[in-house]
């Protein structure tokens, strides 16, 4: 009786970009309450789940989200008053079946995605156990090697880079906290190498820096250059792209305005392919456009075996989108959004469908954030090895950061006096499995084969 939901409640809030956006607070009968608030993105795939905005033109520029609130008040929270918490997937069935629409598009995916997170946070709270207990039992203890970002471009900042995201990943530290050191001073030796050159330090929509580099390649040399001057090698620190080239791909080319050209699907893939023999680059995200399959099964072939070849936009964590993509070999990785399809239960199917053929999963932020962490629980909760949350400035991404490294101290507490570890960083490990190193307690099971 305690764990079943008396009410639910949903306000607007503003998310990291100033845009409305929706938290939604879950009551249960105990008078236990948790909340859950829900990002927004930019660079949206065509195949997302429906963000449910007020369009009214002269409040908030037409972006207010009280409509996707009164939904909750006055539709979700009817449907599933009396309803236990402990029941993820029969509330997310719930959510699914009241919408009754493909993409959710009648009660919108950020009230839906609000209300299935809270619930989630309710039952921890009933259990009393931490989010990434609950979602990944005595399982889940894979501290994510992270994916940062330290320069800004396409929709995310007002500069001339086409490229989305430039991340740097800390591949060789042997733990999250140092790996997550490694990635602030290579932050800020880049700030320096910026400086020198009198190039602006602002930064972009996710903290990385939003200056007016002229290529890619010239933002890829500065990023090695930050890497050395901070002291470490790109064998400590490597690099990973969103293209983001949905955002660039117009009838049938690729543009990219700042370096003059305009490419086929062909000339693409190669011209990504010479930035991965050129640099030490180890995952590149939506390389080709969302409906350019042609492209993505080019490149698919080419570099699957060379990088992490990242479907964002392509596949949208969507499980038939993913089926799709397994069955025509493309990609071989996908990044995670669970407002891209809203809610945790179809989330979690994605991830498995994923995991089970050997897709790498990527949790992921939007670039319009909130305070909540919820993602860094997730990716402990699945062992996804893989985040990427932005840059390691701005409070919305370091409160992910500054979560995973609570979740690393509890896990190694739990830990102490065995001879173990307790929370695992996999490193280079996570990108490829070859090269995991797998032991339990001194066991070393390399040794055993
Ligand atoms: C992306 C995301 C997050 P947005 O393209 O991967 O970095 O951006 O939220 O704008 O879609
Ligand atoms: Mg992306």
């Amino acid at each position: 009786m305690q764990e079943k939901i008396k009410n639910i409640n949903a306000r607007q809030i503003l998310d990291s970009r100033g845009t409305p956006t929706i938290s939604v607070e879950i009551e249960l009968n105990s008078g236990l309450r948790a909340s859950a608030s829900v990002p927004s993105g930019a660079s949206t795939g065509i195949n997302e789940a429906y963000e449910l905005r007020d369009n009214e033109k002269t409040v908030y520029m037409g972006r207010g989200v009280l409509c996707a609130v009164k939904n909750v008040k006055e539709i979700i929270s009817k449907a599933l008053i009396g309803t236990s918490v402990l029941e993820q997937r029969k509330i997310d069935e719930i959510l699914i079946n009241i919408d009754d629409s493909e993409n959710k598009q009648n009660l919108g995916a950020n009230a839906i995605l609000g209300v299935s997170l809270a619930a989630s946070r309710a039952a921890c709270k009933f259990l009393n156990i931490p989010l990434y207990k609950y979602l990944g039992g005595i399982n889940g203890n894979i501290l994510p090697t992270p994916m940062i970002n330290i320069i800004n471009g396409g929709v995310h900042a007002d500069n001339n880079l086409e490229f989305q995201e430039f991340m740097i990943t800390p591949t060789g530290a042997d733990s999250f906290h140092s790996g997550l050191r490694m990635a602030v001073e290579t932050f800020y030796s880049l700030k320096k190498i910026l400086k020198e050159e009198n190039m602006i330090t602002s930064v972009g929509d996710e903290g990385g820096f939003a200056t007016n580099i002229k290529s890619t390649r010239e933002a890829l040399d500065m990023i090695i250059a930050a890497i050395n001057k901070a002291g470490y090698t790109t064998e400590d620190i490597k690099i990973c792209l969103d293209v983001a080239s949905s955002e660039f791909y117009n009838e049938n080319y690729y543009e990219l305005k700042s370096e003059n050209l305009k490419l086929t699907r062909l000339e693409m893939a190669t011209y990504i392919q010479n930035l991965v023999e050129d640099y030490p680059i180890i995952s590149v995200e939506d390389p080709m456009a969302e409906q350019d399959y042609e492209g993505w099964k080019i490149i698919t072939n080419n570099l699957k075996d060379k990088c992490l070849l990242v479907g964002d936009d392509l596949f949208t964590t969507n499980v038939k989108l993913l089926s799709e993509g397994i069955n025509n070999n493309l990609a071989n990785a996908i990044l995670i959004k669970p407002n891209q399809i809203g809610t945790l239960t179809e989330t979690l199917e994605c991830i498995k469908l994923a995991q089970l053929n050997g897709y790498k999963t990527i949790i992921s932020h939007r670039s319009g954030e909130t305070e909540d962490s919820f993602i860094s629980d997730l990716a402990v909760g699945i062992n996804s090895g893989l985040i990427k949350t932005g840059s390691v400035t701005r409070s919305e991404r370091c409160a992910k950061y500054n979560r995973l490294l609570e979740i690393e101290g509890e896990l190694n507490r739990e830990f102490q006096g065995c001879r173990g570890e307790g929370a695992r960083y996999l490193g280079y490990g996570s990108y490829n499995n070859k090269f995991l190193k797998w032991n339990f307690c001194n066991m070393n099971c390399n040794k055993r084969n």
